[in-house]
């Protein structure tokens, strides 16, 4: 016998009771279908480059006026103690990205790519029904401007991209000049796309990857003098080396260092002249300048989204990928693990879970973001993080939140004036060894600095006796911290270090 096929008048024949029980089954089905999709957060993840805490008005800079900036931490989260695992742009970036160790994830320098097959925050939102968009620097395959898997549009360009008229390419369709400054162009670009997904129904979510405030700090020409009348001495700390390594002195007139080229801020050079302070000071001008445009961005993007009545529903979080030092013990650049290298600022508004206004003091890291959004989001965990979600911990506190924490950073041939780098951070105390790289002995000095009592590691305690017994624990404590993320002796590999040297890095990788 044929069945007919099932028609509207068909279904008319079932007799009302039925068809009311049957609506009434779906209507509970249906309705949580659609709760759920509302539930669903998009994602505005805006991401800087060795961007500093105290460049935002919001981490109590005096100078930088940020207040679009200000209003996501107003109307949401501050994490005070926000600390990358490892001060490079590309590791960082990865651990961000994928809740994982440099050392797990494998980019572990500034050419190595992410591993395509490798989840990442994005990746599992867009396996989770999001449309998802990158724009801007991305910075993990130094020359590879293709698109990447896990994203609907991936616009980049290759290397580290230009202040001004920089070659985009769009989403692996066309590589083109966009004349502008970067920040304005990075954010038309974003914009543009979310004004052509957001109407589709799905979640979006969408990083933007600036560039500033990344060496050479070229700003706006609009804030070109806007600190003209701000004095920036270099610090003290600048002036007290003497209970420190002697690499860091040695560092002083190399490219890393605040009497060398200042990312050529300072034409001769070395210059260890009281006159020289200037280029210093030109230096900062022009980095905080360029944070200026930034908040515009910020201000752009958030008015959008309260236009369009997206902004409740969005998760807006607002990082660094890590820290920047600005002449504190005599250093720029990062990688070292003193303070000012390892802190990045970071501020999250969702008032659908987050709490408004809230600080909190805890120590966070780049490796806790992606578990936190894909919960925030309410997508599946990554299999695999060597971080934990902060939701608990911004909403209600988390007693069993983390009070110690591992760095690491390996030489670099390329950008010899680091060592390598293993340390440790408690909510108290910071120990920072420099091992050689062949499993011998250390061969600098290694640094202990109580934090609560001297939060800016101005003196080396490393060789008070009365501080043995701590160094020993914090030692043991280390190991432990980084044997739970796989590494010991025989893991840890890491290249040998050959000294701080003078020469400039290529031109092409500055
Ligand atoms: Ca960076």
């Amino acid at each position: 016998m044929i069945h007919p096929t099932p028609t509207v008048s068909t279904y008319l024949k079932i007799p009302t009771m039925r068809l009311l029980v049957f609506l009434l089954t779906l209507c509970p089905l249906l309705s949580a279908l659609s709760l759920q999709a509302a539930d669903k957060p998009n994602v505005l993840f805006i991401l800087c480059d060795d961007l500093r805490p105290d460049a935002l008005g919001c981490y109590g800079s005096k100078h930088v006026k940020t207040p679009h900036i200000d209003r996501i931490a107003k109307e949401g989260v501050l994490f005070k103690n926000t600390f990358c695992t490892t001060s490079l742009c590309s590791p960082s970036r990865a651990s961000i990205l994928s809740g994982l160790y440099a050392h797990t994830h494998g980019v572990t320098n500034n050419f190595t790519e992410y591993p395509a097959t490798m989840p990442s925050f994005p990746s599992v939102l867009h396996d989770a029904g999001y449309t998802t968009g990158y724009f801007g620097k991305y910075h993990m395959g130094e020359d590879n401007d293709e698109p990447r898997p896990g994203f609907d549009n991936f616009t980049t360009h290759k290397g580290q991209g230009k202040y001004f008229d920089t070659e985009w390419h769009l989403n692996g369709k066309e590589r083109r000049v966009i004349p502008g400054y970067y920040t304005n162009v990075v954010t038309d670009l974003a914009m543009d796309w979310l004004k052509s997904v957001s109407g589709s129904g799905k979640p979006w979510a969408v990083c933007v990857g600036h560039k500033a405030p990344h060496s050479f700090y070229t700003p706006e020409p609009k804030y070109e003098h806007s600190f003209d009348d701000v004095r920036v001495p270099y610090p003290e700390t600048a002036f007290h080396l003497e209970d420190k390594p002697a690499w860091i002195k040695q560092r002083l007139h190399t490219w890393h260092g605040i009497y060398g080229p200042l990312f050529e801020w300072r034409k001769k050079f070395p210059d260890d002249s009281p006159a020289a302070v200037k280029d210093f000071e030109n230096m900062v001008h022009g980095y905080w300048g360029t944070v200026l445009s930034v908040d515009d961005s910020v201000g752009r993007m958030l008015a959008w989204l309260e236009e369009t009545k997206q902004l409740e529903n969005t998760l807006v979080i607002f990082m660094g990928d890590n820290g920047l030092l600005e002449g504190e013990h005599g250093m720029v650049d990062k990688r070292t693990a003193h303070e000012a290298s390892l802190r990045i600022p970071a501020i999250a508004r969702f008032p659908a879970a987050l709490p408004k206004g809230k600080v909190i003091e805890q120590q966070m890291l780049t490796v806790d973001i992606a578990p936190s959004i894909l919960e925030l989001c309410g997508a599946p965990a990554l299999t695999k993080s060597h971080g934990k979600s902060w939701v608990k911990l911004a909403k209600e506190g988390d007693s069993d939140w983390r009070t110690a924490w591992f760095y690491h950073y390996n030489y670099e041939k390329q950008f010899p004036y680091t060592p390598n780098v293993r340390a440790i951070r408690t909510d108290r105390w910071k120990y920072i060894h420099y091992p050689h790289g062949d499993g011998g002995p250390d061969r600098h000095m290694a640094e202990l600095y109580d934090l609560k009592a001297d939060p800016g590691e101005t003196k080396n305690l490393i060789s008070k006796r009365e501080l043995a017994a701590e160094v020993t624990e914090l030692q043991a404590r280390l190991a432990k911290l980084m044997l739970a993320t796989g590494l010991n002796d025989k893991t840890d590999t890491m290249p040998l270090d050959e000294g701080v040297k003078s020469e400039l890095p290529d031109a092409k990788i500055r």
